[in-house]
């Protein structure tokens, strides 16, 4: 029987890149023309895990580095039933963040490598498309303050930055990435383009897993 999959595609980049924005421009996009997408991101602070993550987030508690980190994964884990319900169904999920944020938040930390903050993520729905919104952090700062969560500094972000440099080079993931300092609706042309093609493909490739 032909697969008829929805594509998992997933937006990272450092903040202020504007992920958030151009998820929904490009949700809208997709069901303007006919495709049935849907949003999540990550963290999702709705479920039990992700208000223990947000309360991490927003200073108002402490945890342990490693705890952090897997936390932040199984918060991507208990979704996996939903998504690949969702990814079943042919509806088009369009990610703001994932584990590629999972790997370059945590080992910007010191004591933290790329291949230990890969471990449990290895196995997740692998993205079809995973497209990085590049600003450089002179850029960044133009667009105003960043905000008053814990990893909201510039020191911290450009480590991110280069964290997300190295795993860009792994190329069995359909990176592409994007100059985030165009406007915004050129971003969402380009964006748009990448994954109408890739939504268009995925329906007949079987859904992969991610670093296996
Ligand atoms: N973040 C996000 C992580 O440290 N690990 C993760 O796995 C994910 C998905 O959490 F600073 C960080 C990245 C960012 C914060 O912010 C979430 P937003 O504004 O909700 O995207």
């Amino acid at each position: 029987m032909a697969c008829t999959r929805g594509a998992l595609i997933v937006l990272e980049g450092v903040d202020k890149a504007g992920k958030t924005t151009q998820c929904k421009r490009l949700l809208e996009a997709l069901r303007r023309s006919g495709r049935p997408a849907e949003m999540m991101r990550f963290p999702d602070r709705t479920t039990a895990i992700g208000q223990l993550i947000s309360a991490y987030l927003e200073k108002k508690s402490d945890l342990e580095d490693h705890t952090v980190h897997l936390l932040f994964s199984a918060n991507r884990w208990e979704l996996v039933p939903l998504m690949r319900k969702k990814l079943e169904q042919g509806i088009t999920l369009i990610v703001d963040r994932y584990a590629f944020s999972g790997v370059a938040f945590t080992s910007a930390k010191p004591g933290f490598c790329l291949d230990w903050c890969m471990k449990a993520d290895v196995g997740l729905p692998k993205p079809d498309l995973v497209m990085f919104l590049q600003l450089s952090p002179a850029e960044a700062s133009l667009r105003g303050q960043f905000g008053e969560e814990r990893y909201e500094t510039g020191v911290f972000q450009s480590v991110v930055q280069q964290r997300f440099e190295e795993l860009r080079k792994d190329s069995s993931i359909n990176w592409q990435v994007i100059d985030a300092s165009q406007s915004v609706e050129d971003v969402h042309k380009n964006i748009t383009t990448h994954s109408l093609n890739t939504v268009d493909t995925a329906h007949n490739l079987p859904l992969g897993e991610l670093w296996k």
